[in-house]
């Protein structure tokens, strides 16, 4: 492979060494238990894993992955932090003759796209997870002819999942139940204290709002502390549900305070190495490798069985 802007995504040497992976951020128990799992399973195959953490910012990401190209890894993985910043890395990685992953979180594929620019994308399907989410809150809010407002509290502006979930949430909340309407929805970057800020603020401005979507557990896990200091009843008055399978939130299901939490498995490491290791053998690679979700609630049983096995 000659370096230049002309060339082709190329695949690994059958010699893998060193993995280069390039992850957003360590900043909640999604990550921890995502960032354990790539860890894991690259020592399981006797790999070298060359690890950044670029903490939340698109800046510090494009940095990380500039530098780690220069390490010259025999493949490299990104979880880009949001769609659009790191596309033009993933494509110079392909230029320097470097083959490249994206794990979890996508990037935009009008600027990066797989088979062409990367080989392939290992992730959850959001757009799904989302559509699940609404099923749940249509669900607790008394079926499709309910009538009643929620919230939404929005991931990371700019992010693959809150793009894609939000789109998911909508679609089918206004076509499966158009009575229930979104009065607000703003971002909470999927974190646990600003989602306790904003929704302090929010339901405030709209207190008779009977339901909250969140995007991911640690925001709804925020929001219902601030809907609990509220003087509401989460689970009563209000009805919570989130994605991910944090035990955290888990818990909340199981005693009542959220109704639902969708899986997004953060357990990646398994799924990315069995697919790098058929990069490696030259079989042809999927656009994108999916990795299937759950739901778990209360009323079936299915958070108290999974409790056990959650991060
Ligand atoms: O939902 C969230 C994390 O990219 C799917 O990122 C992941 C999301 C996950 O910060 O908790």
């Amino acid at each position: 492979c000659v370096p230049g802007s002309n060339t082709k995504l190329v695949k690994p040497s059958s010699t893998v060494h060193k993995v280069a992976w390039s992850q957003n951020a360590l900043d909640g128990a999604w990550r921890f238990a995502e960032e354990a799992s790539i860890a894991d399973a690259a020592k399981a195959h006797g790999y070298q894993l060359l690890k950044t953490n670029a903490n939340n910012s698109d800046v510090q990401q494009v940095q990380d992955i500039q530098n780690l190209i220069n390490d010259h890894p025999d493949v490299l993985l990104v979880d880009p932090h949001t769609e659009d910043a790191e596309a033009a890395q993933v494509a110079a990685a392909r230029k320097a003759c470097i083959p490249v992953i994206v794990v979890d979180r996508d990037v935009n594929e009008q600027l990066a796209s797989p088979g062409r620019d990367f080989a392939t994308f290992v992730g959850g399907d959001f757009k799904k997870e989302g559509a699940l989410a609404a099923d749940a809150l249509i669900e607790a809010l008394g079926g499709p002819s309910a009538k009643a407002t929620i919230v939404e509290l929005d991931g990371t502006t700019g992010s693959s999942p809150a793009i894609l979930r939000g789109g998911g949430f909508n679609g089918e909340l206004s076509t499966k139940a158009p009575g229930i309407r979104i009065v607000a929805e703003q971002t909470a970057d999927f974190n646990r204290a600003t989602g306790q800020q904003v929704m302090a603020t929010l339901i405030q401005q709209y207190p008779d709002i009977k339901g909250v979507f969140a995007h991911n557990d640690e925001m709804a896990i925020g929001a219902i502390t601030a809907l609990k200091a509220a003087g509401k009843h989460p689970g009563q008055d209000i009805k919570v549900v989130s994605i991910d399978g944090t035990k955290d939130a888990v818990n909340l299901v199981v005693s009542g305070e959220e109704y639902a939490v969708v899986e997004c498995n953060p357990r990646l490491g398994p799924l990315v190495f069995d697919t790098l290791d058929k990069f490696v053998k030259g079989d042809d690679l999927p656009a994108w490798v999916v990795q299937p979700d759950r739901v778990f609630k209360k009323a079936d049983g299915t958070a108290a069985a999974y409790l056990p096995n959650a991060f």
